[in-house]
């Protein structure tokens, strides 16, 4: 059925998105086309929110960047302000300085902020592991925790408590990761970090944020047994989570796009009483060809399947993309095309002008049922 079903949506995906193409022709000006309802206004029409991940470079030195997040998303979302490695440079030193202008610049355009992450196992300071190989890991980030989260209580939307807390093929407790916090905590560190935030934050959404749940792959598969394992039991032992964020790193060249079993893992989650947030949507386009008007037509289609799969759940409060112009992705670092050219993974082009990803998430925005706006 997948698959069949997987075509018809590309083909109706096709339709909707010259309509919507076409009620934004791209203009060759400097000024793009920003007169058809930008992404959040869709969405809010349907009470979710669009938003997107803000780099410290683009807040400091990309105002054009900056002017189309204003005008498209509702929230944003440091891409590394609100780590470890920002905040915490040293033992019990502090530094705010990114965290809080991009709070500043957020609050000033009336947009909500999403804080990324408390407790991972990148993004730290180098002297983290350190501290937490002597001991004293929970003291440790439970002051961590108050320091941030204490820090902006009452002015964050969620919060990212764990990231990426399961790998069941590190073979760990309950198909954990093996990390810094578990080696030195056991499973009881994401107990300890939930705890921690709903004392520090009590109004920010709780959030477990996972990635590698999206397909119908058996490794993906086995995340995500494991993940709603992991959300059971800690449901059952009492643990403050309130909502699972789908990070959404997407592969176009992935066929194996299962709207069904995709559908029902949203369900399974949010069945637990569970809200859903989509939170790092881009899709990858490394392994297709060069020709950029496919590549576009491949990465829409693909993110368009996607999202119709899991926007239709009431539960599922928005959706953030990891960035929002191709002027800057991290899959350009990670996974560079074998030619050398960016990656199109993203709602806008290099020079800021909707592409077919965008008129993508504008059509399943608009297709999504109307719900009560939740957060
Ligand atoms: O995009 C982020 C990159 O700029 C940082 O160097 C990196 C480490 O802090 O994190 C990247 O963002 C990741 C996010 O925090 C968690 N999910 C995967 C994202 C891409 O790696």
């Amino acid at each position: 059925m997948t698959i069949r079903r997987f075509a018809r949506r590309e083909m109706l995906f096709s339709a909707m998105t010259a309509a919507t193409l076409a009620a934004c022709p791209r203009s060759a000006s400097a000024q793009p086309d920003v007169a058809v309802a930008a992404l959040n206004n869709r969405a809010r029409a349907r009470g979710l929110f669009y938003g997107a991940a803000v780099s410290n470079d683009m807040l400091v030195k990309d105002p054009g960047t900056m002017a189309r997040i204003a005008a498209e998303c509702g929230m944003v979302v440091a891409e590394s302000s609100f780590k470890w490695a920002d905040l915490h440079p040293k033992s019990g030193q502090y530094d705010f300085t990114r965290s809080d202008a991009l709070m500043d610049w957020a609050i000033s355009h009336n947009i909500r902020v999403r804080g990324h992450t408390l407790v991972w196992h990148e993004g730290n300071p180098d002297w983290l592991a350190g501290a937490l190989a002597e001991g004293g890991g929970a003291k440790l980030m439970r002051e961590h925790i108050r320091a941030v989260a204490g820090r902006y209580a009452g002015r964050l939307a969620h919060w990212d408590v764990v990231n990426e807390a399961i790998n069941p093929v590190d073979k760990q407790q309950h198909g954990l990761r093996a990390t810094p916090w578990l080696k030195a905590l056991g499973p009881s560190y994401i107990d300890i970090a939930f705890n921690a935030v709903a004392e520090a934050d009590p109004a920010a959404l709780r959030v477990l944020n996972e990635f590698g749940v999206d397909y119908a792959l058996d490794w993906q598969e086995g995340r995500r047994v494991a993940l709603l394992k992991l959300l059971g039991d800690m449901l059952k032992r009492g643990v403050p989570v309130q909502a699972v964020g789908l990070q959404a790193h997407l592969d176009a060249s992935i066929t194996q796009l299962d709207q069904t079993i995709l559908s029902r893992f949203v369900n399974d989650i949010t069945s637990m009483g569970l809200k859903v947030i989509v939170t790092e949507l881009d899709v990858r386009d490394d392994r297709l060809p060069a020709d950029i008007a496919s590549r576009d037509i491949a990465v829409a289609s693909h993110a368009r399947a996607w999202l119709d799969a899991v926007l239709p759940n009431p539960a599922v409060l928005g959706v953030l993309s990891w960035g929002i112009t191709d002027r800057r992705s991290w899959l350009n670092d990670i996974f560079p095309r074998p030619d050398g050219l960016p990656q199109r993974a993203l709602p806008l082009d290099a020079d800021l002008n909707r592409k077919r990803l965008w008129a993508a998430l504008a059509d399943s925005l608009d297709a999504a049922p109307g719900r009560v706006s939740a957060g």
